[in-house]
């Protein structure tokens, strides 16, 4: 080649390099200034079991929205709860940190904020990112410094841990107070009626179930007889707020309609969404329309009520021509219960329905079905319709969103969130290698084997529920592959795996957290 031809040559090549770059550029504008990060809504199902969905095989009752996205979206087989109960489970998914390093249990309703201020939370690693962050539903982890006055500003509380909007069930359904708190305030509070609430002192002006036996629609157990609201008997003692109180039966249209104002308001900004659902946790109070709606009484009949609350958000996106634009994950708190404080029959009428969905244990247990929960993973135009069998556990959604957003992680943040986003995308990929499981106990999955550490608790009251609470003075082991059932013991021939195992958990709970 002569010089001159040498010198086309470089000029055109040049050229192409030129081209390609300026492609490439375009490629990137494009994909930075017309797709703008997905939204993220999680609707969390509180005690809904591996097994009372259509699509997990509910025979009582029929989740037709449920079912839907489940069938345009993934299905996990294999996800999990990230413990057997909500406070714990709800602190794990917001922080990205097992609640067993705060010793977190279920909390009263007036217990203080566990989740500490300004620190690392799912919502506020979205804040920064630019989303608008909202929760509309249940809280249950504590507001307020510890000397909480409801008739002023109640706080901090979800604002201050990373929420641009909050409208919420305070606590629990079956705990007081029951009122709406809307960002700082109690909804339509009276100020000339302020509200107390003791969880020691019992507090007589409105009546107390197990004194007025009458006063209630069903009969609860000694916890849930102290202060009677809407013809049910609370845990905890409430006085004055009667213009605040609430009325179970609205929950569905209450929280559905501030879910969609959320969705509208936030359409031109990406969005996070954390709808956190009253149902089907006691007391199980479905609006009149749902009534009847299953064969399996209130219990199924709040099931209904939840697919039609899901269904909403999804028409609602729908209508706002986002539903495309939003990664949506449906998930259960922790694993099922039927007579969880109220005789409302859930265990009479249950018929041939298994809500545990085949595995051992329930709401509160170390086995299986304790954290085993449905999981679907819905994002129309982006993820393939499929059924995983990938190990996720909830506390991985925070690393795993930040993934989507290619956003790096502090050294310190959301410490037990593994990345898991491959999975979320696409069914054929695998989860996590380990995975924990919290309940009064810990155990550790490694595949398909499970380990339950030995545990001194007694857990009676677990057995009262009619529930199996998993919980032995000796070591655990099962291989769900031949035992999903967890029956067989096999720890006394596994000592190595046992001693692996239980050093895998002595790993995480000494892994630094500051
Ligand atoms: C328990 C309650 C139970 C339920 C649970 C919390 C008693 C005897 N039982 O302490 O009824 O409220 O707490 O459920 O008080 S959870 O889904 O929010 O974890
Ligand atoms: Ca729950």
């Amino acid at each position: 080649m002569d010089k001159k031809t040498q010198n086309i040559a470089s000029y055109c090549l040049g050229l192409l390099g030129l081209g390609i770059l300026a492609f490439g550029c375009a490629e990137k504008i494009n994909t930075t200034l017309d797709h703008r990060p997905p939204n993220i809504v999680i609707i969390y199902v509180d005690d809904l079991g591996y097994g009372d969905l259509g699509a997990y095989g509910a025979k009582g009752v029929a989740t037709p929205a449920v079912d839907r996205m489940a069938a345009n979206g993934i299905r996990y087989t294999d996800a999990h709860s990230a413990a057997a109960t909500c406070t714990p489970s709800r602190y794990a998914l917001l922080t990205g940190e097992f609640a067993f390093r705060r010793q977190a249990q279920v909390l009263k309703g007036d217990a203080p904020l566990l989740i500490e201020p300004n620190s690392y939370t799912l919502p506020a690693m979205l804040q920064k990112a630019g989303y608008r962050t909202g929760i509309v539903g249940k809280w249950h982890l504590g507001l307020g410094n510890g000397e909480l006055d409801w008739n002023t500003a109640v706080k901090p509380g979800p604002l201050e841990v990373g929420f641009d909007y909050s409208f919420l069930l305070p606590a629990t359904g079956d705990r007081v107070p029951c009122v709406y708190l809307e960002n700082h305030h109690i909804v339509a509070l009276d100020p000339t009626d302020p509200i107390v609430v003791s969880y020691d002192e019992p507090l007589r002006e409105r009546l107390v179930a197990s004194e007025n036996p009458d006063s209630v629609r069903y009969i609860g157990d000694p916890q849930h007889s102290n202060t009677t609201i809407n013809g049910v008997g609370r845990i905890g003692y409430m006085s004055g707020g009667e213009s605040a109180l609430w009325v179970d039966e609205d929950f569905p249209d209450i929280f559905t309609q501030k879910a969609k104002d959320f969705i509208t308001a936030s359409q031109n900004a990406p969005f996070f969404l954390f709808f956190s659902l009253h149902d089907i946790h006691v007391p199980r109070l479905p609006a009149e329309r749902f009534q009847g709606q299953s064969s399996m009484g209130l219990r199924g009949d709040a099931i209904a009520q939840m697919d039609w609350m899901s269904g909403e958000i999804i028409k609602q996106l729908e209508a706002l021509n986002l539903a495309q634009e939003t990664l949506l994950i449906l998930t259960s708190d922790n694993g099922p219960v039927l007579n969880d404080g109220y005789e409302d029959q859930a265990v009479e009428l249950l018929g041939g329905h298994d809500p545990a969905g085949g595995f051992r244990g329930g709401k509160y247990s170390a086995f299986e079905a304790g954290t085993r929960v449905p999981m679907i993973a819905y994002w129309p135009g982006r993820i393939q319709a499929g059924v995983s069998s990938a190990l996720i556990n909830q506390t991985d959604l925070y690393a795993s969103i930040a993934a989507l957003l290619e956003k790096p992680l502090a050294k310190v943040e959301a410490i037990d969130s593994q990345n898991v986003l491959p999975a979320l995308l696409n069914a054929e990929n695998p989860g996590t290698e380990y995975l924990l499981e919290e309940s009064l106990t810990l155990g550790l999955r490694h595949g398909d084997w499970k380990y339950i550490e030995a545990s001194n608790i007694a857990g009676a009251w677990i057995a009262s529920k009619g529930i199996e609470g998993g919980l032995l003075p000796q070591a655990q082991l099962y291989n769900l592959s031949q035992d999903p059932r967890e029956q067989n013991n096999l720890a006394a021939q596994e000592p190595e795996r046992i001693k692996a195992m239980q050093a895998k958990i002595d790993e995480i709970r000494l892994q630094k957290t500051r």
